[in-house]
């Protein structure tokens, strides 16, 4: 018999556990990590000081999950992923089934959120309608309920699963439910109760299935965009958040606030501004010697070129190759995506020349943006919120390990300027 989500991760946590306790007990001394003063002034970057085990990002391979990589994966739906990232595990068939029909059992969305949205102000930012939606929430939280009441540690996960999926089941309605409500695109779409959670989002939006073109383009956007490991602003920030033991609600809801940033999942919004200015300024697709002289113009005037570059990768980003797969086989006659295509062929010989950036090669936000424009989303502030309601899978899977383990509540330990200065003169 199909298990459900909630019975396969019992039968995972003792031996997770016991793992967790082994490590520690035999090894809790070791150390896997100096910091530098560079490091301690420059966003901890390259610090190891956090465990994540649902992803991790090499700079030559890029995404992998649970030890597979992202190109290999790229075809699964958004919910089997939810599944492997917990469990370490692909779904069977049956339990795959078995997991979407509790989602859609979740699925109703209060009234009150609906009465939230609609009441901010027209002006409001949809990453800002999202967060607060989600915020908003919070009142259905069995977390808050059972911690309440007095629950054991042991049994934290239970209930943060709970709201976990509370929260899955309904961020795709909620977040087409802002796209409406902010871009007056008309009533609310009901959730249906046949359709995947990925094509079910590009329907209550509004997007027409062009032939499930649009379905497969969601599902796609949503499976590459789901984990990129624990240190990113949004991971980072809704593991903080999730130790002091704040529900799933307040933890996703800050994660996604960092995620709204312009470096962090803003970004995705300016590239394809670029991809269009150059189109304009030529008049349609660009030369690759045109490309070349705009690049040169953006990296002559101070700007970055959106879409290339990265904190951690040193090649090409595999979910920009994902969606450049995607391009050429539905939209290789299309002028954006034809133009996305071509920079891809100029830009990093141009970053090289720059001399520069660590990485000259495009990361995903370089893709996706056509694809989406394409799809008919032109509302290009919008981009963001698709990320979000990706990315809190990656950010709730994370949580519900940690609460299962019993992940410690965050505290590093900062030093002032003037310790630093002692610190340096010491050691000179
Ligand atoms: N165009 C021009 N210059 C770039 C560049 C780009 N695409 N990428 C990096 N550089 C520059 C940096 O600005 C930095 O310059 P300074 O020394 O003058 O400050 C120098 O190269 C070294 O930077 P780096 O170590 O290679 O890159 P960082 O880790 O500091 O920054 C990132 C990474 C993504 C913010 C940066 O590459 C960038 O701004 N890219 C363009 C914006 C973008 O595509 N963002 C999406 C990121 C997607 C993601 O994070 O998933």
């Amino acid at each position: 018999m199909a298990k459900t989500l909630k019975e396969k991760l019992a039968g995972l946590i003792p031996k997770l556990r016991e793992e967790r306790v082994g490590i520690l007990k035999g090894h809790g001394g070791k150390v896997i990590s100096d910091v530098t003063v560079a490091q301690a002034f420059g966003g901890m970057r390259g610090v190891k000081g956090m465990i994540c085990d649902t992803s991790v990002v090499e700079p030559d391979k890029g995404l992998i999950i649970r030890g597979r990589p992202i190109l290999d994966i790229q075809d699964k739906l958004p919910e089997e992923i939810f599944w492997l990232l917990i469990t370490g595990e692909l779904p069977s068939a049956d339990e795959l089934a078995l997991f979407q029909k509790e989602l859609k059992a979740l699925g109703d969305v209060p009234n009150y959120v609906w009465k939230v949205l609609k009441a901010m102000p027209k002006t409001s930012h949809p990453m800002a309608m999202l967060d607060t939606a989600i915020l908003a929430m919070e009142n259905e939280s069995a977390f808050r309920k059972r911690y309440t009441e007095g629950m054991a540690k042991t049994d934290y996960w239970e209930p943060a699963l709970e709201d976990a999926m509370k929260i899955i089941a309904t961020i795709h309605t909620v977040a087409a439910g802002v796209y409406r409500i902010k871009y007056k695109k008309g009533d609310l779409i009901e959730p249906s109760k046949k359709l995947d959670w990925g094509a079910d989002y590009a329907r209550m939006m509004g997007l027409a299935p062009r032939k499930g073109q649009n379905y497969e383009m969601m599902r796609l956007y949503l499976t590459l965009h789901t984990d990129h490991e624990g240190g990113n602003v949004s991971a980072n920030t809704c593991h903080t958040v999730g130790s002091a033991l704040s529900d799933a609600f307040y933890a996703v809801s800050a994660g996604l606030n960092g995620l709204a940033g312009p470096l962090h999942g803003l970004a995705n919004q300016e590239c394809l501004n670029w991809i269009l200015e150059t189109m304009e300024k030529f008049g349609g697709v660009p030369t690759e010697k045109q490309i070349e002289d705009y690049a040169w113009e953006t990296l002559n005037s101070g700007k970055v070129i959106p879409g290339y570059g990265h904190a951690v990768l040193r090649v090409t980003d595999p979910r920009f190759v994902a969606f450049n797969g995607f391009g050429k086989k539905y939209l290789s006659k299309n002028p954006v995506f034809q133009t996305v295509d071509r920079v891809f062929n100029v830009v990093p010989k141009v970053l090289q020349a720059h001399g520069k950036a660590k990485n000259p090669w495009p990361n995903v936000d370089a893709g996706s943006g056509a694809l989406l424009y394409e799809a008919g989303i032109k509302e290009f502030e919008y981009y963001t919120v698709l990320f979000s309601v990706s990315r809190s899978m990656g950010m709730l899977s994370q949580l519900v390990l940690n609460r299962a383990m019993g992940t410690a509540i965050t505290r590093p330990k900062s030093v002032s300027t003037a310790w630093v200065k002692a610190q340096v003169t010491k050691t000179e």
